[in-house]
């Protein structure tokens, strides 16, 4: 056969991992955790894609942490993403958008030296519609000495993230994973059953005409958001001096892989609605995992005043404001807050 350099896409999720991991950048216990992820994701876009033939449409019938009602969908795919990695021997504990606690692995069950944390269906108001949805992870080390981890052996800052991506469940699934060396896409091969690379080192343009926020909550927006967003809207002849266009696929997961195909900024802010609620997205399974991928696509990502990745946790199911993206609009946004502090 032909040999086929490192650069070039086309590669098995599988063969990219050997070969980062024979580069040093992660090790065989990652290397693992990660094919276990990725064949979880596979399960789970099998799940979404069969919809109401498969049963798994609607409620379940409860609420998770946060109080907000689960999906049929979101209990499955929770439960496909435990199944698949509390025995392979590379986690310590895992924590879920989906779950109070995080929960240790089995004793049955050798140990690893991993925390791996995820929200299982991202977006999953759009599954019952037949819109993308999505998987979103973070792998963290579990601290040295701690054989039993609890809540707060996960409250280290994003950039302890090992390794982060998602799985986007649109028209076709795409797995977007970064382990600290760019930020890369395989697309799922329903034939063979295997991700392959069809994106290596993805870079976001630096600048954008193109921003996503749910408008219809403008009138419950800070000032300093506010009028950065008036003036996107203002145009050619604002203060920006060019027109902006606006998408809101309300998939958090379909609307970063929107950016990190052809930029923009992605936005949920801080809101007067809540004003105990520091944002609606999670800083653990959303916010950090995201902004790994975004920083190693050469973009950016801060909650208006900082870098995300530098925040402390102090809760394992912390909200945080988070504007991601193309780096410069990212900057322009950030200045707007933090000039009105
Ligand atoms: P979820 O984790 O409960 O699905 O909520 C997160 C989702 C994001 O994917 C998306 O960006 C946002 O919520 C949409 O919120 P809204 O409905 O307020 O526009
Ligand atoms: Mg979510």
């Amino acid at each position: 056969g032909t040999h086929r350099g490192t650069r070039e896409t086309g590669i098995s999720l599988t063969r990219y991992l050997i070969e980062e991991q024979r580069a040093g950048h992660v090790c065989a216990d990652l290397r693992l955790l990660i094919e276990v992820v990725a064949r979880a994701c596979k399960s789970i876009s099998h799940a979404v894609s069969k919809g109401a033939l498969g049963n798994v449409l609607g409620d379940a019938g409860t609420d998770n942490v946060q109080g907000e009602a689960q999906k049929k969908l979101d209990v499955l795919s929770n439960e496909i993403l435990i199944e698949a990695n509390e025995w392979g021997g590379h986690l310590a504990a895992l924590a879920s958008e989906e779950m109070d606690h995080c929960q240790a692995i089995p004793n049955v069950y050798p140990k690893g030296n991993y925390l791996l944390l995820f929200d299982p269906l991202d977006g999953s108001s759009n599954i019952d519609v037949n819109i993308s949805v999505g998987t979103i992870f973070s792998v963290l080390r579990c601290p040295d000495g701690v054989t039993q981890p609890t809540d707060e052996h996960f409250l280290q800052p994003g950039t302890a993230q090992v390794a982060a991506g998602y799985t986007v469940y649109g028209p076709s699934t795409v797995l977007v994973l970064t382990v600290g060396h760019g930020t890369h896409a395989f697309t799922l091969d329903r034939e063979q059953g295997g991700f392959v690379m069809t994106q290596r080192d993805i870079r976001i343009p630096e600048e954008t005409q193109e921003f996503a926020v749910n408008m219809s909550n403008m009138r419950h927006w800070y000032p300093p958001m506010r009028r950065y967003v008036e003036d996107l809207l203002a145009g050619k002849t604002g203060p920006r001096g060019k027109d902006f266009n606006m998408r809101w696929v309300a998939s958090m997961v379909a609307d970063v892989h929107r950016i990190l195909t052809r930029g923009g900024i992605f936005i949920y802010p801080r809101d007067t609605k809540d004003p105990d609620k520091p944002g609606k997205l999670r800083l653990m399974y959303e916010a950090n995992p995201m902004a790994f991928v975004v920083e190693q696509a050469g973009g950016a990502a801060t909650n208006g005043y900082e870098r995300l990745l530098d925040i402390q946790p102090s809760k394992l199911h912390q909200r945080v404001a988070v504007f991601l993206g193309s780096k410069n609009e990212v900057a322009v946004a950030t200045r707007y807050h933090r000039e009105a502090q």
